[in-house]
């Protein structure tokens, strides 16, 4: 299946490897005889219900860095050889490739300080750039992707409809996030005041997303562009205070090692600020401080409500996978209120 969706993207599939990493998609490396590679990537129609918006969304973007004198770069897009921004095969798969970049490399970790701000700074710039393209111009994707009043409920949905014993599993989960809800209200507070703008985020900022370059080590190419879509101030920089500060990533079981890094958190502030600030409402420099605990919360709820779904969103590996996540999430949420008290 995936031979032949390669071979709609060229000619001569010369090897196909696939690649790890994202919990949605997925995808592929696939080498041609010419010496060309692509990503092929399999989207989640689960998740994407509109495929077509991400690839025109994809398109509009890449157009825009084009016709702008930019600083920060994303893959091309590629065409099938008929011509077709995507392919749907004859099982109702929906692919699409973009350029593979043989001159980068991506990390999973900053490893120090300076290569965490230089990657908060690129989310930023990645923002900052697009400053100038009407919000509207993109086309939605996922409905609500961070809106916490909505994924606060979607975990009470949840809660009604699940099995008993998850239900009495996650009991004391639940009781402890319940009493975080002031952080829905803080989302409220954003959503509906003026000071709080709307614009164009990547929504998915691990460090996993930057392609670096192999000679300067410097971030080169911004990817995982589908969740890029009008938002607020906390997304980007909440996310990657979540995935990037955090001493273990969100599959670490042994929970007490789960902290957030200052020395990390601050670089991301710092690198995030040097580029947005000047843009930025006094409310929202405020914010951007608590964006961690916004984000954190979120994904721990997002985590546990596809536990009580059974497990109907996120790939899983065991019967327990997001349930040790949620729990993972709220321990880094824990160490995030520590830090900032
Ligand atoms: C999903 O598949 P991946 O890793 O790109 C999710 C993010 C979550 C993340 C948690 C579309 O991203 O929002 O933060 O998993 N993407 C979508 O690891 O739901
Ligand atoms: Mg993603």
């Amino acid at each position: 299946m995936v031979q032949k969706a390669a071979e709609k993207f060229g000619s001569g599939v010369e090897n196909i490897e696939q690649l790890s990493g994202g919990l949605i998609h997925f995808s592929y490396k696939v080498d041609f005889t010419a010496g060309k590679s692509i990503v092929l990537q399999n989207i989640n129609t689960n998740t994407f219900r509109e495929p077509q918006n991400l690839i025109e969304n994809h398109h509009t973007l890449y157009q825009f860095l084009q016709e702008h004198s930019a600083s920060i770069s994303i893959p091309e897009p590629l065409l099938t050889i008929t011509g077709e921004k995507s392919h749907t095969d004859d099982w109702g798969n929906f692919w699409r490739a973009t350029h593979f970049r043989s001159d980068c490399f991506s990390r999973n970790d900053p490893g120090n300080v300076d290569s965490a701000r230089e990657t908060a700074g690129t989310f930023a710039a990645f923002t900052y750039t697009f400053k100038s393209l009407p919000v509207e111009s993109l086309l939605p994707v996922i409905p609500g992707f961070h809106d916490l009043e909505w994924r606060y409920q979607q975990l009470e949905e949840a809660a009604l409809k699940a099995d008993s014993d998850r239900l009495k599993e996650t009991e004391g989960l639940r009781k402890e996030l319940k009493d975080r809800k002031e952080l829905v209200h803080l989302y409220t507070e954003i959503k509906t005041s003026e000071k709080y703008h709307l614009r164009i985020h990547h929504h998915d900022c691990k460090i996993s997303n930057i392609l670096f370059d192999k000679i300067t080590s410097q971030p080169s190419c911004i990817v995982d562009l589908d969740t890029t879509m009008p938002g607020y101030i906390f997304s980007d920089v909440g996310d990657m205070i979540r995935t990037m500060a955090c001493s273990r990533n969100e599959e670490a079981c042994d929970f007490e090692t789960v902290f957030v890094r200052k020395e990390i958190f601050d670089a991301i502030l710092e690198g995030y600020l040097s580029e947005m600030e000047n843009d930025l409402s006094d409310k929202e420099t405020e914010v951007v401080r608590k964006s961690g605990l916004i984000m954190i919360y979120m994904q721990a709820l997002r985590f546990l409500t596809d536990y009580l779904n059974d497990d109907v969103y996120y790939q899983i590996k065991y019967p327990k996978h997001n349930l040790n996540r949620a729990i993972n999430q709220f321990y880094l949420l824990k160490s995030m209120e520590n830090l900032l008290k």
